[in-house]
């Protein structure tokens, strides 16, 4: 007989399953399992019939709210009519039709959209776009792709050499060669609480200068980084900080490219971030809300002269050997179509802006709270860092994120900071509910 559980014994134990989880804390999980079973506008419900508020949207994903009926109906339709077509030298019009339809919410420019299945394939994707389009013009030397310090790019070998997470990278070895990193931006001396964009810091873009002369910057062909980086705790760009590292890259042909998996599809209160912040890059790379995270779907966005560029050869040639088998799934076009189409019916995409207010002021009335350090918001996020247990890294906002998931409330943790990003649909009086239960929370540390 098979020891392992099977997943319909909720209740049952699950510490021989085979399911390696991702990201996670294995061994504890399976002893002590945290388990949702089915989920509805802001709520997530537990196998048992508990209510929990869904204070991270999923994985900063689900931006709509949870099974809205008319993308669950997309979805199935869009199944139930085309199951798979293969993107490669065929097409199906959900996949034209969607791209346009996006395309013209990108920032002015960004015309052309390929189609991925996650966030780490868009960022892939986008750094060997940058790399191409330098050999296709030939400025092959263009070879260095420069990163952040607490960036987060996903897990595949790119991103993850780009991603300026040490612990997401040390054990993995040396990943990518002629990788660099900037410094980060997060400053608690000089910005703690600061409400949206901290006032000093600009001048951090300058460290892309230091890059620059230290490398040669005709050996540089991308620099990537979040506008806002949100894994690493919600660290919101200084006044002035992108625009610098616009000029900068202006001035040594270097591309932009905005990772916006977790800020574009109305987090900031625009469609994208870029637009936010009015700062435009080459390459925008996004996945999660673009199908509200029904279906994994990804796109990178690109100006129109990176699509161009290609575009030289003899036209019997393919001119771009990149793409995956479910780039431009018709599943996840069509759940992508439905998710827009909730988007723009119910004002999402800028909801947040009306949000922000209320929002800014609920995150910072924690101010004051025991081991409060900081406090920071944009749009519809905010982080919360907790000063630390001595050498006990990341227990304190652990020990959080425990209790509220018993008092009904689901956020999310990064090393000693918590990281909230509800639904876009959040109403007041479940930002009452999420700071009332944290409030008390961290009453009881
Ligand atoms: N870039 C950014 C900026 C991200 O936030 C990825 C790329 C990778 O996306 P995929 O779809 O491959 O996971 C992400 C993903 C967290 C958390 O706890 C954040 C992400 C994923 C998992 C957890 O903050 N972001």
């Amino acid at each position: 007989m098979n020891e392992r559980a099977r997943p319909e014994t909720v209740g049952h134990s699950l510490e021989n399953s085979a399911f390696f989880m991702p990201f996670s804390m294995n061994r504890q999980f399976k002893k002590a399992p945290r388990l949702v079973s089915r989920a509805e506008g802001i709520h997530y419900y537990t196998p048992e019939g508990r209510k929990i508020i869904d204070g991270t949207s999923g994985l900063w994903c689900v931006n709509a709210g949870h099974c809205r009926p008319a993308i669950a109906e997309g979805v199935a339709k869009g199944v139930a009519t085309l199951d798979f077509a293969p993107p490669f030298q065929l097409g199906h019009p959900l996949a034209f039709e969607f791209a346009d339809k996006i395309a013209a919410l990108a920032p002015e420019g960004l015309s052309k959209v390929f189609f991925t299945n996650s966030g780490s394939e868009s960022v892939e994707t986008a750094l060997k776009l940058a790399l191409a389009y330098h050999r296709v013009r030939g400025e092959g030397h263009r070879t260095r792709l420069i990163g952040r310090e607490r960036g987060y790019h996903g897990v595949n070998f790119g991103g993850t050499a780009v991603g300026g997470i040490v612990g997401n990278r040390k054990i993995f070895g040396a990943l990518l060669a002629g990788v660099d990193h900037m410094r980060h931006t997060h400053d608690l001396a000089r910005n703690a609480f600061s409400k949206g964009e901290p006032q000093h810091g600009a001048e951090l873009a300058d460290d892309l200068e230091r890059l620059c002369q230290l490398h040669d910057p005709s050996t540089i062909a991308a620099v990537i980084v979040e506008p806002v980086a949100c894994s690493t705790g919600v660290l919101v760009p200084p006044v002035g900080y992108l625009k610098r590292l616009r000029e900068i890259c202006d001035r040594h042909g270097i591309l932009l490219i905005f990772d916006e998996v977790i800020t574009a599809w109305g987090r900031l209160g625009e469609p994208f971030a870029a637009l936010r912040f009015k700062v435009t890059p080459d390459l925008i790379t996004t996945a999660k809300g673009i199908t509200n995270g029904t279906v994994p779907m990804g796109a990178v966005f690109m100006k129109e002269a990176l699509y161009q560029a290609f575009q030289t050869g003899p036209d019997t040639a393919i001119e771009m050997p990149h793409g995956y088998t479910y780039s431009a799934h018709p599943v996840a076009c069509a759940a992508g179509l439905a998710t827009l189409g909730l988007y723009q019916r119910d004002g999402l995409l800028t909801r947040a802006r009306d949000m922000a207010g209320y929002w800014e002021d609920a995150v910072h009335s924690l101010k004051g709270l025991p081991h409060v350090i900081d406090l920071r918001n944009y749009g519809l996020i905010a982080g919360i860092e907790l000063a630390p247990i001595a050498g006990r890294p990341t227990a304190r906002a652990y020990e959080v994120f425990l209790k509220c998931f018993e008092r009904g409330i689901l956020i999310r943790t990064t090393g000693d900071i918590i990281a909230l990003s509800p639904p876009l649909i959040i109403e007041r009086k479940h930002i009452d509910q999420l700071f009332g239960t944290l409030s008390e929370v961290l009453r009881t540390l």
